[in-house]
């Protein structure tokens, strides 16, 4: 029997490039180039399997594509708001994602952000290197604790969790999070957390919010003009989920008036088209979409997307199922 057609739509770390070439008729992205539209289309017409990314937007146009051949998106990474879920059912499509392997390091970027925000790390280190340091002194550069300061969570599922973690055990924050439904008894035992009633109770009551939503037409601007003027002056706003869930206009204004004390950003509107106001500003601490950039974490995505393929193709129900 003929080995499935599988596409790669970005490059992906070696060892795992390497068991994809040994089981699949495999095409890999050698140049890493992000695909067109119509490249997508093409691939859906021509292979059995694809694995995008979270740079590869696959809406309804893209996957009502005609004559497909494709009957699985292994998708490589956890959230899954660039593919359009009810249009992949419609069209027979199974969609797998990546859960659980990449919490710790995305959980490890939140707090990296929330740390370089509340003590002006990247503003600090700008300074340096353009020689503007002319000493120690008493009052130069103050911030914020983040020691037994309150972290808010918006949502609070593994990633979040994972970040109230660190943050409360490592760092004696308190936890405050609004999540739609009720988490484990347990959790909140364990974290001493308080579950608020609204997300605008959260953007009050917070020194640090972190957003652990998903992306997509639901949660779109949740964190909008509104919502941003509830946060304290001394406020931080953190983001590792996905960028449209803030309105970066929005924020920009806040940053720029200093209604508030900072933003750690890893993810954006239209990333990677960052809108040009974040960049001078000094309050803002931005990273390339860095959540789960480990190699570890990777080589653990890639491996989950492989037993999702394997399941799929040997007529097992893949673990990952999200469609
Ligand atoms: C991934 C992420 O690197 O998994 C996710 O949802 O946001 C990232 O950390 C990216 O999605 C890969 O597709």
């Amino acid at each position: 029997m003929s080995k499935p057609k599988v596409l790669i739509t970005r490059k992906w770390p070696a060892s795992v490039e390497t068991k994809l070439k040994q089981l699949y008729d495999v095409s890999l992205n050698e140049d890493d180039l992000p695909l067109t539209s119509e490249e997508l289309k093409s691939a859906l017409q021509n292979y059995d399997a694809v694995c995008p990314s979270v740079c590869d937007s696959l809406p309804a146009e893209v996957l009502n594509a005609s004559n497909k051949r494709c009957k699985i998106l292994g998708n490589f990474g956890v959230g899954y708001n660039h593919i359009d879920i009810a249009a992949a059912k419609e069209n027979g499509l199974v969609v797998t994602n990546t859960p659980g392997v990449l919490t710790q390091s995305t959980a490890d970027i939140a707090m990296t952000l929330l740390l370089m925000s509340a003590r002006r790390g990247a503003e600090g280190d700008r300074l340096v290197r353009a020689g503007k340091w002319h000493g120690w002194c008493p009052t130069h550069m103050l911030s914020s604790d983040v020691t037994g300061a309150t972290l808010g969570l918006i949502g609070f599922g593994r990633i979040a969790i994972a970040t109230a973690r660190k943050a409360h055990h490592g760092f004696g924050m308190k936890i405050v999070f609004f999540n739609p439904s009720a988490p484990d008894p347990s959790v909140i035992e364990e974290l001493q957390a308080t579950r608020c009633d609204s997300v605008e109770d959260v953007m009050r009551r917070a020194d640090y919010i972190s957003l652990h939503c998903p992306g997509g037409p639901d949660t779109r601007h949740l964190i909008d003009d509104k919502m941003i003027r509830l946060m304290k002056p001394n406020a931080h706003l953190i983001n590792t989920a996905r960028g449209d869930v803030v309105d970066s206009k929005a924020l920009i204004d806040a940053l720029r008036d200093k209604r508030i004390a900072g933003a750690g950003l890893d993810v954006y509107e239209g990333e990677p088209n960052i809108d040009p106001g974040f960049l001078t500003l000094e309050n803002a601490t931005l990273l390339p979409h860095l959540g789960s950039a480990t190699l570890s974490t990777r080589n653990a995505m890639g491996e989950k997307v492989l037993a999702n393929l394997a399941a799929f193709f040997e007529g097992r129900e893949p673990e990952d199922r999200v469609a």
